[in-house]
């Protein structure tokens, strides 16, 4: 059995039925333009040495921000380093992601890691680890507490193509299944694990075919599509909130830059960045606001402009940010239970 491949969004008809009004399709593009913004200023950053490591985009993957938009108010997430668009979408404020970029006080992790290991926890968001798809099971296990507690609330969990390979990935997903958890699954396939391509990584025609032997609702949906991104993942979400269970969600792009800033991608080839050049996510939601919402000039001037205020805002307050006080490097490494106490630790 073919997995079930999502349509493409057509009319504003069809995006209001699917819950969002004009506003909202706005308010999303400009979330879209801050999440580039925010990783090629970044890139900038580490360029002029600002920025400590190596330095992860998601270029290509802006549509994320339409499942960042599903997401309720109270449900919780676990967004990895292609998915800036969820923490923006999530309102993490960009000066504090540039202050985590640069190792600064102001972070998120108040300068104990860097890159997108990041998460506000109060935004629902919970800090990514290195180890791939290690946060996939503790979405799981949030969405177990959820369902134990009989709470309506909903994890999202995501991994990458080459993560999903790892025991970890089938271990969660079989449990979620067992157990009917309120969990997506989105798995951002951008075709490459490092310099490891799609077809040495899996061998099923889709990922999202899994969900089949796990016993849940899997489907493909074009990543580049903020729209169809948004309507499946709002569908999945409000889905596992009624008691019908996880869905894994396999989202198609590809990775536009090299695996981080240190490598040319030399070894994809170039005309699969020209393809995928010509579906770029934000460049097709502009064309499609323009053709359906009427966007005019003047909404996206004053749109554009007022991201890069933002931006440039950012840069000055995350770099007047201090560095962290090396006597306080224990400081919330063992959470107290105050520090418990927030909506989403109970
Ligand atoms: C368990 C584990 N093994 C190896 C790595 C090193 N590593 C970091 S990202 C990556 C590739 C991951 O590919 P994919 O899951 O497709 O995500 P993408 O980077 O393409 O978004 C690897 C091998 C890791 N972080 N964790
Ligand atoms: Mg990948």
């Amino acid at each position: 059995m073919a997995v079930r491949e999502a349509e493409p969004v057509e009319t504003l008809q069809q995006v209001k039925e699917a819950g969002l009004d004009r506003e909202d399709l706005l308010g999303m593009y400009r979330n879209m333009l801050i999440t580039r913004a925010v990783e090629e200023r970044g890139h900038i950053l580490y360029k002029q040495g600002k920025i400590p490591g190596s330095f992860y985009t998601g270029r290509g993957n802006e549509a994320s921000v339409g499942v960042g938009t599903a997401m309720g108010p109270n449900d919780v997430g676990t967004p990895l380093q292609r998915d800036m668009g969820v923490h923006i979408t999530r309102g993490i404020e960009p000066w504090r992601i540039f202050a985590q970029y640069m190792g600064r006080e102001d972070g998120p992790t108040r300068g104990r890691d860097g890159n997108v290991h990041m998460g506000d926890a109060r935004l629902g968001l919970h800090t990514m680890v290195s180890h791939l798809p290690a946060m996939l099971p503790v979405g799981v296990g949030m969405a177990l507490a959820f369902k134990i507690r009989d709470e309506r609330r909903v994890a999202v969990a995501w991994c990458g193509e080459g993560a999903a390979a790892r025991g970890d990935a089938h271990e969660g997903m079989n449990l979620a299944g067992v157990r009917r958890l309120p969990v997506v699954f989105v798995i951002d396939n951008n075709q490459w694990a490092y310099s490891t391509p799609a077809h040495l990584e899996y061998a099923v025609d889709h990922l999202a075919d899994r969900a089949a032997a796990y016993g849940f609702d899997g489907v493909v949906v074009d990543g580049t599509d903020v729209l169809a991104v948004y309507r499946e993942a709002k569908h999945a979400i409000e889905k596992a909130r009624e008691g019908g269970g996880p869905t894994l969600i396999e989202s198609v792009t590809l990775r536009m830059e090299g695996h981080a800033v240190h490598d040319d991608a030399f070894y994809v080839p170039k005309e699969l960045f020209e393809e995928w050049a010509r579906r770029d996510p934000i460049e097709r939601f502009r064309t499609w606001l323009r053709d359906n919402a009427e966007m005019t000039d003047d909404e996206e001037d004053e749109i554009t402009a007022g991201v890069k205020r933002l931006l440039n805002e950012a840069i000055q307050r995350a770099e007047q940010s201090p560095v962290p006080d090396p006597a306080t490097v224990i400081d919330g490494v063992f959470a107290s239970p105050d520090e418990l106490e927030t909506p989403h630790h109970r």
